[in-house]
């Protein structure tokens, strides 16, 4: 994993969109924005994420491949729907397996967008309420196993003046300040 700031230029998403020189963003400032981090090495990966799920409630999980053959017909769109801004009334966990891409996540309270790069070994828990958006690299795969308490609660809630009002997002801004 290497976060840092996105540098906001209107070039393909897949791009690294690094700043020249970089400006990195730390575990611990990613904690402040409710973003945890852990490393866990795929090799024999089991029994720690499962320790980490049985610890945090995660009782369900399955795994998504992103790429053109694991999506199919639904490729384009699903593309297009994981990189516009959106929040989820749930926690979004996400352990890679293979492949990489970047989670974006937006810095409260500045609202500037952090990169989050992510390789197989990385596990990822996104806060509900905190406004996201995620797109492959120029690799273009991805395996992930999607973590979830009860029900997945994927839908994506996509930024307006609606989910500003939202109580998960409220509930967030209210925790981190
Ligand atoms: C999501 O919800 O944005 C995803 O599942 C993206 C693929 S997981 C690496
Ligand atoms: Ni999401």
């Amino acid at each position: 994993m290497r976060a840092y700031y996105f540098d906001n230029e209107p070039t393909d998403q897949r791009l690294p969109h690094d700043y020249d020189p970089s400006r990195p963003v730390d575990v611990e400032t990613l904690g402040k924005i409710g973003v945890l981090y852990w490393k866990v090495p795929v090799e024999g990966y089991l029994p720690e994420i499962d320790a980490i799920a049985a610890k945090r409630n995660y009782k369900n999980r399955d795994t998504i491949n992103v790429t053109k053959e694991g999506l199919g017909d639904q490729y384009e769109a699903k593309i297009k729907s994981f990189f516009e801004e959106h929040m989820h009334e749930d926690e979004e966990i996400r352990y890679i397996l293979s492949g990489s891409g970047y989670f974006d996540v937006r810095e409260h309270p500045k609202d500037q967008w952090v990169r989050i790069a992510v390789a197989p070994g990385d596990l990822l828990v996104l806060p509900a309420g905190i406004y996201h958006r995620f797109t492959l690299d120029t690799e273009n795969k991805i395996q992930a196993l999607r973590l979830f308490k009860d029900e997945p609660k994927w839908t994506p809630l996509n930024r307006s003046s609606e989910t500003d009002g939202n109580t998960h997002r409220i509930d967030y801004r209210g925790y981190h300040i």
